[in-house]
């Protein structure tokens, strides 16, 4: 790594001085290949059934304009993200997918609760929407919100698949709005996604050095104990770390997009002031997070993945990749504000305008520093670090070491008493001085193998935090302990049985996986029987974030809501973090179960979830 090349890229660099200059000379050729939804509008463009209540999707390759740059993406109705599929709880959706590519394609309605069938995964569901046919799919749509839908075939996603969802509720809302928007977010690359891939898994091969400092200090970490490790190796001044420690991809291949637009091209929404207006956001990124601030406006945040929450005011809020929120803005003075979605690594943002009339910019915020994982990130066992006093730090700034606490960790991890190999962490007491006693629970001694190199020695629950880079915010930033359900979830039982899965992972070698075990054809499913409810507790053994999704039902977080825990489609796992969901399960049917970062699922953190009836 070099710290100095990524920063280069931070500013603006010529390279995306270029892109930016033929984008405004272009932008008004970018308008015409608009889904209606994202156009410059007073936000009353919906699409929705004809009047004999189908909707007709057509997917083909077709080549706009993305950043000032022609290229070939896969569109659907012709742009890029598709079009808005608005349905409306209570009705029968009738959507006719027709694939005008030369290749098969999917599509997936990401969070809506359907028979399987209709869920829109290869070899799950169905075979997948051959060249040339036309798939209809039908189903009674149950609930309300913002979703959003997108291929699951290959890596179609990233070349432009994906589209919103709105379901208008069949009773009114609790907060009133005047007007909306649809915000989706994604990233794009002028590579061929393929391309991206193997220059992942090559990445080892091209001698990262840093990138292998940080995870062979993990490795000896781990065997030798923190302290020798760091001792030997002067370890801050070492572990400068790359920006893809915190993200596969950065802003040096993505050029990151709202509704379709690259930063430079200013997607804007109008306003008349003292309006409410709501803003649906969705991150349709194939491997990025975005932190999602508008400087000037309190976000009051009312629905997590199309739910509604209890009303919760903030300054920002980090959307994973998958998740949906929305927000209600209340812009008051006759000013333009920034939408201003920074991605997590800081290595570039999406960025787009409210203003009250068309042409009129704000200021674009400063990119912050990237951020530095912490010893937390990496699973590091903290009791070690009261020995660290004394130990030459050569990190000028000690942000590393903010939120370690001095904590002590019962000196003897519990062996494993597992059922299944030691793959169980167990629990162990940790006394934060004087303050809230957490449990910290200690890997068991399964390592999950070769799949698995950066084991957390430790895990706890992170919910509270706002994430890596967020850390020290001056402002209000959404946390996961703020999602309170209004109402209290119908399913009070509580959980038959509990199932733990590890988030694995070979940085260096780009493996991706669960419990160590990349998908493959001969993967045991996840087997569930209809009627009962299940704990799934992630234990995320790496140090990246992982978005992890379940198709077909609810993950209800434990987030300390008791009986207002909210319900996800997806939950963001953070590094070294433990935390639980439970499901009722109430679908039969095979469903898919993955990371949402696009590649780790190409790479194998997929697992088959297999409903069956009771016996
Ligand atoms: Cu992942």
């Amino acid at each position: 790594m070099n710290i100095d090349i990524f920063q280069s890229n931070r500013g603006f660099t010529r390279r995306q001085f270029l892109r930016s200059t033929t984008a405004f000379g272009m932008a008004a050729y970018a308008y015409q290949i608009l889904p209606a939804f994202a156009q410059d509008t007073f936000g009353r463009s919906i699409i929705a059934p004809d009047s004999s209540g189908v909707i007709d999707l057509n997917i083909a390759a077709t080549e706009i304009m993305i950043g000032g740059k022609r290229v070939i993406t896969t569109t659907i109705n012709g742009t890029v993200p598709g079009p808005l599929v608005r349905l409306r709880e209570g009705t029968e959706a009738v959507i006719r997918v027709t694939n005008s590519l030369k290749e098969d394609t999917s599509i997936h309605w990401h969070g809506i609760i359907l028979p399987y069938q209709m869920d829109g995964v290869p070899g799950l569901s169905y075979d997948g929407i051959q060249p040339g046919e036309t798939f209809e799919y039908r189903f009674p749509v149950t609930q309300n919100g913002t979703y959003w839908y997108h291929s699951h075939t290959g890596l179609q996603e990233q070349t432009g698949l994906y589209g919103p969802i709105i379901i208008d509720p069949a009773q009114p809302e609790p907060w009133p709005y005047d007007r909306e928007y649809i915000i989706v977010l994604s990233d794009w690359t002028f590579d061929d996604p393929h391309t991206l891939l193997a220059k992942l898994k090559k990445q080892s091969d091209y001698s990262n050095y840093q990138q292998q400092t940080l995870t062979g200090f993990i490795r000896d970490a781990q065997r030798d104990g923190f302290v020798p490790t760091a001792k030997d190796r002067l370890m801050w001044s070492e572990m400068r770390m790359m920006p893809t420690d915190i993200t596969d991809v950065t802003g040096h291949d993505y050029t990151y997009l709202m509704n379709g637009r690259a930063p430079e091209s200013n997607w804007t929404g109008l306003f008349e002031k003292g309006e409410k207006v709501r803003l649906r956001f969705i991150n349709a990124a194939a491997g990025t997070y975005f932190d999602v601030r508008i400087p000037g406006l309190p976000l009051t945040v009312v629905q997590a993945d199309g739910q509604n929450i209890t009303p919760v005011e903030v300054d920002e809020f980090r959307i994973s990749i998958a998740e949906t929120y929305d927000v209600i803005v209340e812009p008051k003075a006759d000013q333009a504000y920034t939408i201003f979605a920074e991605t997590m690594d800081r290595s570039g943002f999406a960025r787009g305008t409210l203003a009250p009339r068309v042409g009129m910019t704000a200021a674009i915020p400063p990119q912050r520093e990237p951020p530095r994982l912490t010893m937390k990130d990496m699973g590091m066992d903290m009791s070690e670090m009261e020995d660290m006093e004394g130990m030459q730090m050569s990190s000028k700034d000690d942000s590393e070491m903010a939120g370690m606490g001095a904590a002590n960790t019962m000196s003897e991890p519990s062996a494993a008493s597992s059922p299944h190999e030691g793959h169980r962490s167990e629990p162990s007491m940790q006394q934060n001085k004087g303050m809230v006693t957490e449990e910290v629970y200690r890997h068991g001694p399964n390592t999950h193998g070769p799949g698995n190199t950066t084991v957390a020695t430790v895990s706890e629950s992170r919910l509270a935090e706002p994430g890596i880079g967020l850390e020290d915010t001056p402002w209000r930033v959404l946390v996961y302990t703020d999602l309170k359900s209004p109402q209290p979830g119908i399913d009070q039982r509580p959980p038959r049985r509990e199932i733990e899965l590890h988030l694995t992972g070979n940085m260096e070698r780009y493996m991706w996986s669960f419990d160590g075990e990349e998908f493959s054809e001969g993967t045991k499913p996840i087997r569930l029987v209809h009627g009962e409810r299940v704990r799934l507790t992630f234990v995320n053994d790496t140090m990246m974030n992982h978005p992890i999704h379940l198709h077909g039902m609810w993950m209800v977080l434990n987030n300390g809501n008791g009986q207002h825990n909210p319900r996800k489609h997806t939950i963001n796992v953070k590094p070294a973090e433990r935390l639980s969901a439970d499901v009722t399960v109430d679908a039969t049917g095979n469903w898919a179960f993955h990371c949402h970062i696009l590649f780790h699922m190409e790479m194998g953190m997929f697992r088959v979830v297999s409903v069956s009836k009771p016996a």
